[in-house]
């Protein structure tokens, strides 16, 4: 009776999960989905039809809970531990899940566009939409520069969803756009964040899958 993380190593959406379960030291087990398998693409659709990870198992409550921060919200709610990802403050919490939706869909998702381009037929790649995605991660990358001078984690002192949900979105981006010497402010948060250990822990497990990443160059830890 517990908690069951459906998953993979390389998923950046996963990563967004594993980070607080990392946090608050959760116990859970782990199952990997692999849609190149056909068993296990089809065990995880019969618990997610929409076969996106990461799912979470809960079942003790019964609850099988999809998306990324429904997941840490359910976490905060029915498995908290010392860190709350979402502050109880209401005027924190706008802010942190503002952060939380500028991440997913402003530098998040295009990410996985030029990431999802690179998979496709040659024949059906999309020029246009890859750089549409890279000019929407550069203006990110801009307006998150004007917002992140003198903070050090995104809602202010505490790690919160905020910084769950940019640590994936930037790791990735940052491989297919890197984040340049004109944005100060951004790397040396995201140098904050690769350092933090339940985010250094997640890449730590991640590396050995680096070599399954579609483009080059491929995605690497940070020089210790
Ligand atoms: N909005 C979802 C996005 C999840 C998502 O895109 N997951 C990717 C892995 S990072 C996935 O399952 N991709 C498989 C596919 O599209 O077939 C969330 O926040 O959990």
């Amino acid at each position: 009776m517990g908690l069951t993380l459906y998953y993979h190593p390389l998923a950046s959406f996963c990563h967004k999960v594993l980070i607080p379960l990392y946090e608050n030291g959760t116990p859970f087990e782990r199952v990997i989905v692999d849609f190149g398998d056909p068993r296990s693409a089809a065990a995880f659709r019969a618990v997610w039809p929409i076969a996106k990870m990461p799912v979470l198992v809960d079942s003790g409550r019964g609850a099988t809970v999809a998306e990324s921060t429904v997941v840490i919200d359910y976490l905060d709610s029915f498995h908290a531990g010392p860190v709350r990802f979402t502050p109880a403050d209401p005027d924190l919490a706008w802010r942190v899940r503002f952060w939380d939706r500028f991440f997913d869909q402003y530098v998040h998702e295009p990410m996985q566009r030029i990431v999802g381009d690179a998979l496709r037929p040659a024949d059906k790649r999309d020029g246009f939409g890859v750089e549409q995605a890279r000019a929407q991660i550069r203006k990110s990358y801009a307006y998150f520069e004007s917002r992140m001078t003198e903070r050090e984690w995104i809602a202010g002192h505490a790690f919160t969803l905020a910084d769950c949900s940019a640590a994936p979105a930037l790791f990735y981006a940052n491989v297919v756009e890197p984040i340049g010497p004109d944005h100060p402010a951004v790397r040396a948060y995201f140098g904050r964040l690769m350092e933090w250990p339940s985010v250094a822990r997640t890449y730590r497990e991640a590396e050995p899958f680096f070599g399954y990443f579609p483009l080059d160059p491929k995605p690497g830890l940070p020089a210790a």
